[in-house]
């Protein structure tokens, strides 16, 4: 697509048919000149004047091409039509607007079309006025999508998730965190011109917590954007831990069926396992995953590999302490929960084998002691699980569709590069390389919201949109 900004451009605005009212939006620098040559206003002196966005009534001499020598129309006709006029860049689409309101006729309408292409109007491009709004900084790419979602929303909540985000609720958050981000990559820069000299422009203390603070909003939206696009209609639950912890077992005892291979042999489960789960209103899938290896290779590998696909599928992970681990276990165990409490936004975190003599005391309150021996914890665990899949109802949806499908792979490298910049910062790495690392994660953001586009992203989003939009 080639952008042309600077051209003045005309589509049918209004629903194509008879009715009421039809709209024909005209916009680009020449509008008034445009325009003037075929309206003739009740009140000329305050069309003259215009300066702020006005309605103006008068008649419109449309010019109709008549098979007819003698009928009535060869001289014109004289439409009645009220032309709302945004005379500056204070408008839909960032420049000078007009909307022609008159009765939809098709026929009427057609050669009204006409009219002003054949005196310096270009036929609009599907999208084109809100593709000039997003470029006039009107609008972000998420506000852009979000058009398109009001018009097509299905029904009330999507129409409510649709107009959410138009009034830009996630792009708000965005730009906070992205300004933020930016702010930080300033003051890093800004370092590096002073390395020889002892000054410190920014605490390692403070680049941590505010990669951090990214860090969790970023996992955020890569949990919706992940869970907007899984088209099974059941939640996904996934148990996942450390080799051993009881991850099988208490997948058995939940369902009550022997699904599940158990041994205390680490490394049992390899390949996923997926059980139906239906219980006091907890309608879920819930998945067993092979234990949590870095060092595996070959088919443990594999897998990982699988294990890994689930997880970024899931609604929700029930991560799985053994409480009855030595304490070499234990702290890999804690280790690993902070990595992933830090990319995952819904994460429940149960103590589990709580019923063996050597089971310590939960050091945190909202960890769920279990047994699937027992079953002590297993009705607490439901009610939580239940709990926690309730917030997601669909009315605290973020993201359209269409958005989390466009997004979700910058999300992602987003996502990755902030691990990546958050590992330089606790390796002590030079400042100069987590400057390229924000860089890169800045770079990923900006394409979300659009401040980083090539035509080709703009051609896909906006070649959606019906003409006239
Ligand atoms: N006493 C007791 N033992 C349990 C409990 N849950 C699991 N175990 C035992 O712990 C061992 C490991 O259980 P699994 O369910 O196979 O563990 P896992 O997490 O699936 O292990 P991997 O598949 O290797 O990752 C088995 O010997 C189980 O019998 C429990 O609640 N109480
Ligand atoms: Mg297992």
């Amino acid at each position: 697509m080639t952008l042309q900004l600077n051209d003045t451009i005309v589509a049918l605005a209004s629903a194509p048919g008879s009715g009421g009212r039809g709209i024909v939006r005209v916009s680009g620098a020449d509008v008034k000149d445009v325009v003037s040559s075929h309206f003739t206003p009740v009140d000329a002196a305050r069309w003259e004047s215009t300066r702020v966005a006005e309605r103006h009534v008068g008649e419109w001499r449309l010019l109709i091409d008549s098979p007819w020598d003698d009928a009535p129309l060869r001289n014109g006709l004289r439409l009645p039509v009220a032309v709302c006029f945004w005379p500056t860049n204070r408008s839909y689409t960032g420049q000078s607007l007009v909307e022609l309101h008159l009765v939809s006729s098709p026929p009427l309408l057609e050669a009204l079309l006409t009219q002003l292409t054949q005196t310096g109007c270009r036929a609009a491009r599907p999208g084109e006025f809100t593709l000039r709004a997003f470029l006039a900084g009107r609008l972000d790419l998420l506000q852009a999508e979000a058009v398109l979602g009001v018009i097509d929303a299905a029904d009330h909540e999507e129409l409510e998730l649709a107009l959410r985000q138009l009034a830009g609720g996630i792009s708000h958050q965005i730009a906070a965190f992205r300004s933020d981000l930016l702010d930080l990559l300033a003051e890093l820069e800004a370092g590096l011109d002073f390395v020889e000299e002892d000054i410190e422009f920014v605490s390692r203390e403070s680049l941590s917590r505010r990669i951090g603070d990214a860090q969790q909003k970023v996992a955020e939206l890569c949990d919706q954007a992940s869970r907007r696009l899984t088209s099974s209609s059941r939640p996904k639950v996934v148990l996942a831990g450390l080799p051993n912890a009881g991850k099988s077992t208490l997948l058995n005892a939940l369902s009550g069926q022997s699904a599940a291979l158990v041994s205390d042999v680490c490394g049992t489960t390899r390949d996923y396992l997926r059980v139906p789960f239906d219980r006091d209103g907890l309608n879920v899938d819930l998945i067993d995953t092979a234990g949590w290896d870095k060092a595996a290779s070959g088919i443990d590998a594999v897998a990982q590999q699988m294990r890994d696909e689930q997880w970024q599928n899931a609604e929700l992970i029930v991560w799985c302490s053994d409480l009855s681990a030595d304490d070499r276990q234990r702290e890999e165990d804690e280790q690993l929960f902070a990595d992933v409490s830090r990319e995952r936004h819904r994460l429940l975190r149960i103590g589990t084998k709580a019923d063996r003599q050597s089971a310590s005391i939960i050091a945190s309150p909202s960890t769920i002691a279990v047994s699937a021996t027992t079953r002590l914890g297993l009705d607490e665990l439901c009610k939580r699980m239940r709990e926690t899949l309730a917030i997601d109802t669909r009315g605290q949806r973020q993201l359209l569709g269409m958005t989390a499908s466009r997004c979700q792979e910058s999300l992602f490298a987003a996502r990755d590069a902030l691990r990546r910049t958050e590992d330089a910062i606790s390796l002590g790495i030079g400042e100069d390389l987590i400057v390229i690392e924000l860089r890169d994660v800045l770079e990923h953001l900006g394409h979300i919201v659009g401040a980083v586009y090539t035509d080709d992203v703009l051609d896909r989003i906006f070649s959606k949109f019906c003409i006239g939009k």
